[in-house]
């Protein structure tokens, strides 16, 4: 028999201080503890204990020099979490927040984010503590090479292969891959997120976001729901938040809210594309504050120090960090009638959030299934890097649609208790499941999640 809290205690003995690492993994045995009793081989060999153990850590140091001649270190890392289904990927994440605590909670999470996708990706994470927030462009640029100049032995096409994350995108990744290429004297698809001149592909840059929407107007129509007219709040001001934007406005839904590490802002009027590409902008080239987007709208307020949980909206989105939703605001947000929460970030809401959310019987995707999106074409680029081809625009989105409602259908699937066969429509959309039965989206990820790579583990032996 599989106790749950007991295997918790044995991993809160063996990963002391490291909060999130527990937190990640607590989600996950609990939702998948009945599962595992009526499902005894994957509790022989020590399945389990292996895999909360990442297969290989990577800790260095990173100096650099800054503008004014001062040597900087930062600390380094690499999580290759498994590799059972494929090489280890995953993003990067420069934060000062960031420690192993909260690099093995993405990787934990991202080896079964990545299996649902459906593509032979392994989970990986990385990053350091180093803050890009008021660098120069050429900080930026010293402090890449030299987080490469150690991280390039570590990973490679078919071993490892890293992306962006928090504090890393276009830019980061382009420092990165040079001096990758300088290093190694070869010219791969060792790093995804790549400019499209230079082996990227369409669509990266707003998978995540995209794909989040596709997987929230899926998630919808099981209750009937549409996306047209409803109001968003968004938190962050990043990519996964920019995109995901973009995606729901298009698709008829007002987005309110908007925010960053300072505050949030409000526009009653909602986001439309011109003030959209002032975020962009704003964000991405400028690496501006969110506050002066309400200098630059009339109408927009801006709350300095606050989150956007406490607007009365019917779909909430949180695309900005972890934690970033405690039990309080998700009462706020139930009380305030939200119909739906969407995770674009990872892990956003606290495991007390998430019982509040079930418990209220809201609709609530986690973040390993609606936010995978960014990942599946992180893994359509490797495709296209060795083929050495680029598809089109409209292709990877079609296969990025594709990918999130499969998603979409293996969550419900295994999120139903009975694991019934549901009804699928013309157009692959699942009907009935509101007044059949009653979807468990935390359960359905993990067990969907888990079974291809407790399979791969299964099959490999004891390693
Ligand atoms: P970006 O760096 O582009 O944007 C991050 C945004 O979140 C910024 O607005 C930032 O504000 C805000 N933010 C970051 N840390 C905090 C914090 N501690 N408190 C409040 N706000 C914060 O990152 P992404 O958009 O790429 O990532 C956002 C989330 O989505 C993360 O959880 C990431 O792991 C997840 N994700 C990203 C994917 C991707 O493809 N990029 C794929 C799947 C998930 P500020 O500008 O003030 O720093
Ligand atoms: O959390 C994530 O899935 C990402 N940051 C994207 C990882 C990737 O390899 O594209």
């Amino acid at each position: 028999m599989f106790d749950s809290l007991k295997f918790l205690e044995y991993v809160k003995k063996k990963n002391p201080n490291q909060p999130e690492f527990l937190q990640a993994v607590e989600e996950f045995v609990v939702s998948v503890e009945p599962f595992l009793n009526s499902n005894e081989k994957y509790l022989n060999k020590s399945l389990l204990e292996r895999i909360i153990e990442p297969e290989r850590v990577v800790m260095f140091r990173v100096p650099w020099v800054d503008d004014n001649g001062n040597v900087q270190i930062n600390k380094g890392y690499r999580v290759e979490f498994n590799s059972a289904i494929g090489p280890y990927k995953g993003g990067l994440r420069f934060h000062e927040s960031v420690n192993l605590s909260i690099l093995k909670f993405l990787g934990f999470e991202q080896a079964f984010k990545n299996s649902l996708t459906g593509l032979p990706m392994g989970g990986g994470k990385g990053g350091s503590d180093f803050d890009p927030h008021n660098k120069s462009d050429g900080e930026i640029m010293r402090f890449c090479q030299s987080f490469m100049n150690e991280l390039y032995r570590h990973i490679g096409p078919n071993t490892d292969v890293p992306a962006g994350d928090i504090g890393v995108g276009a830019r980061e990744i382009g420092y990165l891959f040079g001096q990758y290429k300088r290093l190694r004297n070869e010219f791969t698809g060792v790093l995804t997120g790549k400019g499209l001149e230079w082996g990227g592909s369409n669509i990266r840059p707003e998978a995540t976001g995209y794909g989040l929407i596709y997987f929230l107007v899926e998630m919808l129509k099981t209750r009937e729901e549409e996306l047209v007219g409803k109001t968003v709040a968004i938190s962050g001001s990043g990519n996964v938040a920019q995109y995901a934007t973009e995606k729901a406005i298009e698709l008829g839904a007002q987005v309110v809210t908007l925010s960053d590490s300072n505050g949030y802002v409000y526009d009653s009027a909602g986001v439309d594309k011109e003030k959209l590409e002032f975020v962009k902008k704003l964000k991405s080239v400028k690496h501006g504050r969110i506050k002066e987007y309400a200098e630059k709208f009339s109408g927009a307020e801006y709350f300095e120090g606050k989150k956007p949980w406490e607007v009365k909206v019917d779909i909430a989105l949180p695309c900005a960090t972890q934690n970033e939703i405690d039990e309080k605001d998700a009462k706020v947000l139930v009380e305030n009638g939200v119909i739906a929460v969407a995770e674009g970030a990872n892990m956003p809401s606290t495991n007390e959030a998430i019982k509040v959310y079930q418990e209220a019987d809201i609709l609530y995707a986690p973040g390993k299934a609606s936010n995978a999106g960014g990942v599946a074409v992180s893994g359509l680029e490797m495709s296209q890097n060795s083929l050495r081809m680029a598809w089109s625009r409209e292709e990877v989105d079609q296969k990025l649609k594709e990918i999130m409602k499969n998603i979409h259908k293996t969550t419900v699937r295994y999120g139903i208790d009975e694991f019934a066969d549901v009804d699928v429509n013309e157009e692959g959309a699942l009907e009935g499941i509101r007044t059949k039965y009653k979807v468990d989206y935390v359960k359905g990820a993990n067990i969907g999640g888990f079974i291809k790579v407790a399979n791969a583990m299964r099959a490999q032996g004891i390693v």
